[in-house]
């Protein structure tokens, strides 16, 4: 039975590597499909975790994990059902391999390629005839076909070739955690194969669970597809961000004018001022496509200047801080401030390139007497501080003892009208008082 029959037969096995946000949902949704799904990963914690049914990921509920997981003991080759392991020689059996590991930055902020590099020379010494590789994890253009191609047909004595003897395909992952509007199963997926056949046997592969797959000619074109759609969120953001300097100068509320923007029914698409860029996809991904044309003696500028301008927001807000507090003639030295939410965006426990730390790291830096608060962070552990968020989540008392509030997550548990009535002063990155505020700061910023 050839890979195509034994998609469509559901008794392809599908290795997925990676456990984490984007490769235990994929793993999960194959083996609830009627795959027998094996799991890989090296924390040895989590494939422990997964074997017992326990989800360390939201969007997978663990009753949900329970439901498909088998263990090693009753495998019978392709029994559907998923289990996790962190020993790589179970590529072996696999017909297809989906890489799903971590793409970030080093602290020079160039493109950390180790983690795809590392599974695609597990992949290569296991790889066979027939068997199908796709990479998800977001990369500069390119990367499938010089990182991922080479290794496997160096890898195999028998010179294995791409499109005919194995196939070869990007298809980037578009997993938002948390998102319940669309889903795993109801997001179209881009799929971009090194050949014809080998975008066939991706197609179908995720034609399996997925329900819209949107092939395209090369992976390459399926890498700049996601590049082009989180750059284009960074660059619009920091567009709203330095507009709102610009409303700041100007004495015009920005908030007021995105909203009278957004009654525009065509051609335009609104995105809101904030303390920054976060998390672990837009503050990355454009660089990746950055470093890549720097190699192509291309400088990004766009991407560049972007990224210039988000990461200035946390000084822009601090300093909003440092005046408003000058205007009560309070040192920012020795005054209270309290950061109401330090997660990348809402309702997440995620704190990956949350702008927050850098807006304390300078509140600390300028003498600030520095204390948190966010229901999903207990810690914040950085290179620069370490401190411990407020236990108690009636906010008055230290909301009264601020001598400035900073408002950088807008968490929808936050009771807004009490934080209002309750604060001195508000530096509201977000605009969540809204017109619960007082005299306003155009930026957003709101004075008591
Ligand atoms: N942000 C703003 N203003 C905005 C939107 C976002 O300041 O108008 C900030 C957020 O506070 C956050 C950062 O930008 O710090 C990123 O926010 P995000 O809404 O883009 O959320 P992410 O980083 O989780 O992006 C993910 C991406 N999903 C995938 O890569 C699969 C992105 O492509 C999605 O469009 C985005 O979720 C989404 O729409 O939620």
């Amino acid at each position: 039975m050839d890979l195509l029959e034994k998609i469509q037969n559901r008794k392809a096995v599908v290795a997925v590597i990676g456990l984490g946000y984007v490769g235990l949902p994929l793993a999960t949704v194959f083996a609830q499909a009627g795959f027998k799904v094996i799991g890989l990963d090296v924390d040895q914690r989590k494939v422990d975790a997964v074997n017992l049914g326990q989800s360390h990921i939201d969007d997978v509920p663990s009753a949900v994990l329970e439901r498909v997981t088998i263990s090693r003991d009753n495998d019978n080759g392709t029994a559907p059902g998923l289990f996790a392991t962190s020993n790589y020689d179970a590529l072996a059996d696999a017909d297809a391999a989906i890489i799903c590991v971590p793409t970030p930055l080093s602290k020079t902020r160039d493109p950390d390629l180790s983690y795809i590099i590392a599974a695609a020379d597990d992949i290569a010494g296991r790889l066979h005839r027939g068997m199908l590789v796709v990479l998800e994890s977001t990369t500069y253009p390119g990367a499938t076909e010089e990182l991922v191609l080479p290794r496997m047909q160096d890898a195999n004595p028998q010179r294995l070739e791409v499109g005919t003897d194995f196939f070869l395909a990007f298809s980037p992952e578009r997993i938002d955690p948390g998102r319940t509007d669309y889903t795993i199963l109801t997001t179209p997926k881009v799929v971009g194969g090194m050949t014809a056949r080998c975008g066939e046997m991706a197609a179908a592969l995720y034609g399996s669970v997925i329900e819209k797959v949107v092939p395209v000619s090369s992976p390459g074109a399926a890498e700049m597809v996601k590049l082009l759609e989180n750059t284009f969120r960074a660059t619009n953001i920091a567009l709203v961000n330095e507009i709102a300097i610009m409303c700041d100068k100007l004495g015009i509320d920005v908030w007021e004018v995105i909203a009278g923007a957004e009654t525009k029914p065509f051609g335009f698409m609104p995105f809101y001022p904030g303390p920054g860029l976060g998390g672990h996809c837009l503050p990355v991904d454009p660089q990746y496509l950055a470093w890549k044309l720097k190699n192509l003696n291309y400088n990004a500028r766009f991407i560049q200047l972007a990224d210039e301008v988000n990461m200035a927001m946390p000084d822009y807000w601090v300093t909003k801080a440092q005046d408003a507090l000058n205007a009560a003639q309070k040192p920012i030295n020795g005054s209270s401030v309290l950061v109401l939410g330090v997660t990348y965006k809402p309702d997440t426990a995620d704190i990956r390139e949350s702008p927050a730390l850098d807006i304390i790291e300078l509140l600390l830096e300028k003498g600030g007497r520095v204390t948190f608060h966010d229901p999903y962070v207990r810690e914040l552990d950085t290179e620069a501080y370490r401190l411990t968020s407020l236990q108690d989540d009636d906010l008055g008392p230290a909301l009264e003892a601020s001598d400035c509030v900073m408002v950088v997550t807008n968490h929808a548990g936050y009771d807004w009208s009490d934080i209002s009535s309750k604060s001195r002063l508000v530096i509201d990155t977000r605009n969540a008082l809204g017109g619960l505020a007082g005299e306003r700061e155009t930026a957003g910023g709101s004075l008591r």
